[in-house]
C-alpha cells in the first residue's frame, strides 16, 4: 500500500543519512515502520553491523533485532554512562519543533529511556504523522501509569484539564487492561489539541494543560514526559 512505501521510504532514508556501519549502540524503537528501518540496515551489508549492540525498546523491538539475526544488548547492560550513537523510533504525531506523541504501541517507557540516552533520536514517520500541532489527528496522550497510582494519576490528569483520561483496555483481544513491558497500564488522556508558544503569544489565552500549570513557570507545548513528571511531582 502506499502508506507502506511511505513508511519504507522514510525508513530508507532515515538510514541512508543517520546511520553509522561503524557505530557500536544503535537504539531500535517499537511499532511497524520501525521494521522497515532494520530492513534497510540489514540491506547495507556491512560486515561492521555484526559487531554493533542494538538496543531494543520493549519485547518487540527485540522480536524484529532478533528476526534480523541482529545483535541485541539490553538497555540495563550499557556500560554506565555510555550513550547510544543513534536511536531510531516511530511516532504516532509529530509537530513542526519535532514534539511527539508517544505510545500508540505502549512500548513508550523504553523509548523514551533510550532516546533520552542516545546523542542523536531519528524519528521515522510517514507523512500522516506530521501536523502543525500535537493531537491534530492523533486524539490523546498515551500516559504510562504504575497500576496502584491509577486513580491517582487520572484525576490529576483531568485537573490538568483533560476532556478524558481512560484506561486502555485489551479489547478482544485480552479482558481488562493491557499491561505494558514494564507490567504497567496505559492511561490514554485525550487533550485539546496543544499549543506551541506561538499560539500562546498571539492569542493571549491558555491551553487548559498551561492554565492547569499556570503559576507553576510552565508555558508552551507540552510532552508526556513533562507531563508525567509534573503528576509525578503533584503526587509526590
Ligand atoms: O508507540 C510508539 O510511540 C511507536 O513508536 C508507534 O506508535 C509507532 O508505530 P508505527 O510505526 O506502527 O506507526
Amino acid at each position: 500500500s502506499d502508506i507502506e512505501n511511505a513508511k519504507r521510504n522514510a525508513a530508507r532514508a532515515a538510514v541512508a543519512e543517520h546511520f553509522d556501519p561503524a557505530a557500536r549502540y544503535v537504539g531500535i524503537g517499537s511499532g511497524s515502520t520501525i521494521v522497515y528501518v532494520v530492513e534497510a540496515i540489514q540491506a547495507l551489508n556491512d560486515p561492521r553491523i555484526a559487531n554493533i549492540n542494538f538496543i531494543p525498546t520493549g519485547y518487540q523491538s527485540r522480536q524484529v533485532i532478533l528476526k534480523a539475526h541482529l545483535k541485541d544488548l539490553k538497555f540495563d547492560s550499557l556500560p554506565p554512562s555510555t550513550l547510544i550513537d543513534v536511536a531510531f523510533d516511530g511516532a504516532d504525531e509529530i509537530d513542526d519543533s519535532l514534539n511527539c506523541i508517544k505510545g500508540g504501541g505502549a512500548c513508550l517507557y523504553q523509548e523514551k529511556l533510550v532516546a533520552t540516552q542516545a546523542k542523536k533520536f531519528i524519528c521515522v514517520a510517514d507523512h500522516r504523522k506530521l501536523q502543525p500541532r500535537l493531537l491534530t489527528f492523533w486524539k490523546y496522550i498515551p500516559i504510562e501509569v504504575e497500576p496502584l497510582a491509577t486513580h491517582t494519576v487520572m484525576k490529576e490528569i483531568l485537573a490538568l484539564g483533560a476532556t478524558s483520561a481512560v484506561l486502555r483496555e485489551g479489547h478482544m483481544m485480552k479482558a481488562g487492561p493491557i499491561r505494558t513491558d514494564q507490567d504497567n497500564f496505559i492511561i490514554d488522556a485525550s487533550f485539546q489539541p496543544l499549543l506551541l508558544p506561538v499560539d500562546v503569544q498571539k492569542s493571549g489565552s491558555l491551553h487548559p494543560i498551561q492554565k492547569g500549570m499556570e503559576g507553576k513557570g510552565k508555558a508552551g507545548v507540552w510532552e508526556v514526559r513533562e507531563l508525567a513528571r509534573e503528576i509525578k511531582a503533584i503526587e509526590g
